[in-house]
């Protein structure tokens, strides 16, 4: 195979990836301006290299024809969460998206992997439009917390660095490290709702403080410019103190203002 005939495999694979991490990105951002928890804590990508695409095709007996049927990890993302919950949630949000079709899925967390390794996994069909034509691609989607992408990360470098000859003691510490992520994501489990909280109010914070300045910023341009610098400082000061209902008040009241010189400018 010529190595423009891989870049033309490989490029739909490259749009998928890139669609998807800006399609799961957006819905931490709708659950954020929403002031709402995100079970997604973050995304990230990537197409196969064309060397590892060679390596697995080799392990596994595929030839080069059958790559694309075979081998259903060439685009992969890999969705990270807080805790195990927000995992099965992220699953049900896929699940009930029309533009991937879940086809296999495999979940390492409640069958944890003899190495240690949990994660779920989705194989998803996933089309995307290239000058050709529409194409249905395979897309792998792993799901983890941010502990178990730890422990998998290490894990990988590790084999990577050993192949089928990792050491004893090497494999027995990972084997104790994976109890611990384990243990890890429980004890993170019972504070959950704590830290769901604490973190809901930090985004109604900064969502209320980004309307504040958006409002005052736009008002600069319209009304007395005194006025505005007094209620820039009146904000200050509100901040400072940290009562977020008198925060919550003010933003309130400067909407009203906001909204009274924008009906003035219609008139
Ligand atoms: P890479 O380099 O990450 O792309 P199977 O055909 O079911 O036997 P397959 O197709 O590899 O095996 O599926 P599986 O087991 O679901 O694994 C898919 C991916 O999950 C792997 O891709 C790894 O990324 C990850 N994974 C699976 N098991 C382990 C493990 O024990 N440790 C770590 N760190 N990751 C694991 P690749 O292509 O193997 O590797």
């Amino acid at each position: 195979m010529e190595i423009h005939l891989w870049r033309e495999l490989l490029d739909p694979y490259a749009l998928a990836v890139d669609e998807l991490v800006t399609k799961f990105n957006h819905i931490i951002d709708e659950y954020r301006h929403a002031g709402e928890y995100s079970p997604i804590e973050l995304v990230t990508g990537r197409v196969k290299t064309i060397s590892s695409i060679l390596e697995k095709a080799q392990k596994k007996g595929i030839s080069l024809e059958d790559v694309e049927n075979n081998i259903d990890d060439i685009a992969g993302i890999r969705i990270i969460c807080q805790f195990v919950e927000d995992i099965y949630k992220v699953v049900d949000i896929i699940k009930k998206r029309s533009d991937m079709t879940v086809r296999q899925e495999k979940d390492y967390i409640n069958n944890m992997k003899k190495s240690g390794y949990r994660s779920y996994h989705l194989i998803v069909d996933y089309a995307v439009e290239t000058l050709k034509g529409r194409k249905q691609l395979q897309v792998e989607i792993q799901i983890r917390t941010l502990a178990m992408n730890f422990w998998a990360t290490i894990e990988h470098s590790l084999q990577y660095k050993y192949k089928q000859n990792m050491p004893e003691n090497i494999r027995e510490r990972l084997t104790s490290a994976a109890e611990a992520v384990l243990q890890l994501d429980r004890e993170m489990s019972l504070v959950r709702h704590e830290i769901m909280e604490a973190q809901k109010s930090f985004t109604i914070k900064a969502n209320m403080v980004s309307d504040i300045l958006n409002n005052i910023q736009n008002l600069y341009k319209v009304a007395d410019k005194q006025e505005v610098v007094r209620i820039q400082d009146e904000f200050f000061r509100i901040y400072q103190n940290g009562d977020h209902n008198e925060l919550a008040k003010f933003s309130r009241d400067l909407d009203l203002i906001s909204a009274r010189y924008r009906a003035q400018s219609l008139r």
